[in-house]
């Protein structure tokens, strides 16, 4: 450690900085750990605000496999257990889809988001990574030198600068990472969908199956997050605030929407209007530093694949520093067309699913004409074994 006048200042240095302990930078650090490249986590918040952040609920079946080929199955997807049926009701009739009959039975897991950054987090320190909290002011200096250097304060005010082969910028959609870039480096593929949702998280029992309301009153979802949490969405004029929406209300058009007589059987915690984006930043990588998870996409909720590309990359990315450390950097070159490619399949996949289930609705959003278009794409995915057979694949992330 140099004591620079009062600013004491720490130099290190290691293979891989990941700045970001989310889904994609703790499955990154997992996964080096176990190839045995040292990697240092950098994570802005607090380890207790890490893991109590609730977002996605679903791990596809191609990511519980990841886990488990990886040796961490168990320790960070077991449980969970998922029949594989997806309830769609339309103006109040139940119509089942079963995901295992299509795919052999490989099925999700409904394991909640900040269940597995938990399950992530303590896998990593077990097995003695280096993940660092509170990381306060990370910056990387030129990404596209040979050695990049990352620097940041530590919660006990020292400056800590680390030189690495190897940037994972997995700091979401708000972080540093891509901010760090040249004008001009990277091309943004925005979409607005038009649509907003209130979100509600409350202490209610989850559905029996995941369940999606069609209807003209407008759509809405019920999902598990754990025994005792629920997510629900509730489509909204766009422009509403979470103001606009009573408890009472939401209750009332829950009700409504899925055609249950108590949808919320427990107190409400949480309400957010979002409206619903897209975006898809072209290529995911430069010079040394490689965009991973929603640092470099993100993706409407519809079809729960925000989390899963996540963890896709992550081990793209791991996969390429395996043989960069042996001297073969032809997976870094890939890793942007490998992981766009699948980012653009669900990007696609949820968009469809997205109008599927709205346009299908209410038709103040599309028009009548789409609203039928939608009936009859919704008819098709819930009467052919084929249809229902491409969609399944894509939930299980098998596509
Ligand atoms: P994350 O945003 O999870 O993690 C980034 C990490 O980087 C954070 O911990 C942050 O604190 C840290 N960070 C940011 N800036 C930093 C800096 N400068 N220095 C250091 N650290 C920094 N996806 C689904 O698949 N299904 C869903 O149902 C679903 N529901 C969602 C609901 C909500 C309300 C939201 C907001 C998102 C939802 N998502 C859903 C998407 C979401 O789960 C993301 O896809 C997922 O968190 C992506 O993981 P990461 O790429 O790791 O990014």
């Amino acid at each position: 450690m140099t004591g620079i006048g009062r600013e004491r200042m720490v130099r290190e240095s290691t293979t891989v900085v990941v700045i970001g302990g989310g889904p994609a930078g703790l499955t990154v650090a997992n996964l080096l750990l176990r190839l045995g490249i040292g990697c240092v986590v950098l994570e802005r918040q607090s380890r207790a605000r890490v893991e109590q952040r609730q977002r996605a609920g679903i791990v596809e079946h191609r990511a519980v496999r990841m886990f488990e080929e990886w040796g961490l199955g168990e320790r960070v997807v077991g449980g969970f257990p998922h029949d594989g049926l997806l309830e769609f009701r339309v103006d109040g009739e139940s119509r089942l889809l079963d995901e295992a009959d299509s795919t052999e039975g490989l099925t999700a897991r409904l394991c909640p988001q900040q269940i597995l950054v938990q399950r992530l987090i303590a896998a990593c320190l077990e097995d003695g990574g280096d993940l660092r909290f509170e990381a306060a002011d990370v910056a990387i200096d030129d990404p596209a030198a040979d050695r990049p250097v990352v620097s940041y304060r530590a919660a006990d005010g020292v400056r800590h600068e680390i030189s690495c082969e190897l940037v994972a910028g997995c700091d979401g959609d708000h972080g540093v990472s891509r901010a760090s870039l040249p004008d001009g480096a990277l091309t943004a593929y925005p979409f607005d969908h038009g649509i907003a949702w209130l979100t509600v998280l409350a202490d209610s029992p989850p559905p029996r199956h995941p369940l999606l309301g069609v209807s003209e009153h407008g759509f809405a979802a019920h999902f598990g997050r754990g025994p005792h949490s629920s997510r629900y969405y509730v489509q909204c004029p766009p422009g509403d605030s979470a103001d606009d929406w009573p408890d009472e209300r939401i209750r009332e058009q829950l009700a409504l929407r899925l055609s249950v007589a108590e949808p919320v059987a427990g107190p409400i915690t949480e309400k957010e209007v979002f409206q619903l984006r897209s975006v898809v930043h072209e290529p995911m990588h430069h010079g040394r530093l490689h965009l991973v998870g929603d640092a470099a996409h993100i993706i409407a909720p519809m079809g729960g694949k925000g989390m899963n590309l996540a963890l896709y990359e992550a081990e793209v990315f791991a996969r390429a520093v395996r043989d960069h450390v042996h001297g073969d950097d032809s997976g870094l070159r890939s890793y942007s067309e490998v992981c766009l490619q699948r980012a653009w399949n669900y990007q696609e996949f949820s968009r469809w699913m997205t109008e599927m289930v709205h346009d299908a609705g209410d038709d103040s959003l599309a028009g009548p004409f789409r609203r039928r278009l939608a009936r009859a794409r919704l008819d098709r995915l819930c009467s052919s074994r084929a249809a229902a057979g491409a969609f399944a694949e894509l939930m299980a992330g098998l596509a």
